[in-house]
């Protein structure tokens, strides 16, 4: 199968992209547009990128939201007690049931590789068998890791330790954390040496959600990063988060950026997420809750925006749609200047990809797996502004999904 008349980002004129099989066998510049033979598929110039990636979000508590309350005050610490109701009620069937509707929202908006935290704070781990499971189920439509996620804390919940290395030996592929959780600043701060040891005695990846608050005080991510960096295993790392950036001042922030860059961590910022969930203490002026996006961008340092929740007891709405992430967080991060406009999708597929830890098994590069997307504009700057979609999702060289757009008749 080949794909004619593609525009990819960072490279001039039309091209096609050749595929053999699960692989992408060529990809050439067509000194002309090009007809479409038997069997080809016409991209009609439009941008032809990898897939988008889902960095963060919680599969096993999609779906939820008012089971059996609402979050009445919009913050983190009622969502982690709602929350703390609904997972008493959970089985493996509705876990998995609620787990493959949510990814094939995601997959219908163009996402084939997602990382989901699931809360590991429950002596039956019910609901990591259930997304052990999904992981196998789903293999045709996403590449899927799981994050071992102590919600409740590791060292604050009942056998919390024994919990997460018990995860990690079930299958788990990531070890997460909670610091900011804990009880205490120390207990914070041990929870960050167990996972870190567990994750290199493991080999695991890390993704720890990191100063989830406005308290400028949380300072976890020194921490976090200061562990990363005596271990040299920076890449492998992911700040998740970390909105008590936003309120760090800047004399305390200059010197921190120092460690994270020479760190070499990765950061996930959930825009939506925390533009709803964080500032909730404040009148005015209210903080925006956010970490320091295009700061950490401009830095050199790698950064991309998840969805973090699709209906549950954290954020009510959500759809499946990293796009619609893209425009909030664009918006929200003051980044809608000229150049971050050029190379916006960055935000949601390469920076991703690095976080993931994707290397070689993403990108469109001959020998490179055959998923890719055909998007319904030339370029990231239409993408954004026309509220562009994901047409056509191509998974080991076989069409995943296809995607009309609306019609509109004018009279
Ligand atoms: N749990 C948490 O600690 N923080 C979040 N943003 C979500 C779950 C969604
Ligand atoms: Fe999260």
């Amino acid at each position: 199968m080949n794909i004619l008349n593609a525009r990819l980002r960072g490279r001039s004129g039309l091209h096609r992209i050749e595929l053999d099989g699960a692989r992408i066998a060529a990809i050439t510049a067509q000194q002309a547009p090009a007809e479409a033979c038997d069997g080809d598929i016409d991209a009609a110039s439009n941008l032809v990128v990898p897939p988008f990636i889902e960095p963060h979000i919680h599969l096993d508590a999609t779906l939820t939201a008012g089971e059996p309350a609402w979050n009445m005050s919009g913050t983190l610490f009622e969502g982690i007690e709602r929350w703390g109701e609904r997972k008493a009620l959970v089985t493996h069937e509705d876990t998995k049931a609620r787990a493959k509707k949510t990814i094939d929202m995601l997959v219908e908006h163009g996402i084939q590789h997602v990382r989901t935290h699931v809360d590991v704070t429950d002596p039956t781990l019910s609901a990591l068998k259930s997304m052990l499971e999904v992981r196998e189920e789903t293999r045709h439509l996403i590449d899927l890791q799981i994050v071992a996620f102590p919600q409740e804390g590791i060292e604050s919940f009942k056998d919390g330790r024994a919990l997460m290395a018990e995860a990690i030996a079930m299958g788990a592929d990531v070890v997460g954390g909670i610091p900011h959780f804990e009880n205490t600043r120390d207990q914070g701060v041990s929870s960050i040496r167990f996972l870190m040891d567990l994750a290199e005695r493991t080999g695991c990846l890390v993704d720890v959600h990191c100063d989830e608050t406005d308290d400028p005080q949380s300072r976890f991510l020194e921490v976090l990063a200061e562990e990363a960096r005596v271990r040299d295993m920076g890449q492998r790392v992911t700040a998740s988060h970390t909105t008590a950036m936003g309120s760090y001042d800047n004399a305390y922030c200059s010197k921190l950026f120092r460690l994270l860059k020479i760190s070499g961590i990765n950061f996930v910022s959930c825009p939506t997420e925390s533009i709803h969930l964080q500032g909730r203490f404040d009148t005015y002026p209210k903080r925006r809750g956010l970490t320091r996006v295009a700061e950490i961008d401009r830095a050199g340092m790698n950064v991309c925006f998840g969805q973090d929740s699709i209906v549950d007891p954290w954020y009510p709405l959500g759809n499946g749609n990293i796009l619609r992430i893209l425009e909030a967080g664009l918006h929200i991060c003051h980044m809608l200047g000229y150049e971050d406009l050029q190379r916006c999708l960055d935000l949601i597929t390469d920076n991703s990809a690095r976080t993931l830890n994707l290397g070689e098994r993403y990108g469109l590069e001959a020998g490179r797996p055959a998923n890719l997307l055909i998007l319904s504009a030339p370029d990231d700057y239409e993408m954004l502004r026309t509220q562009g979609h994901a047409l056509l999702s191509i998974r080991n060289g076989k069409v995943l999904m296809r995607r009309t757009p609306a019609q509109i008749e004018r009279y």
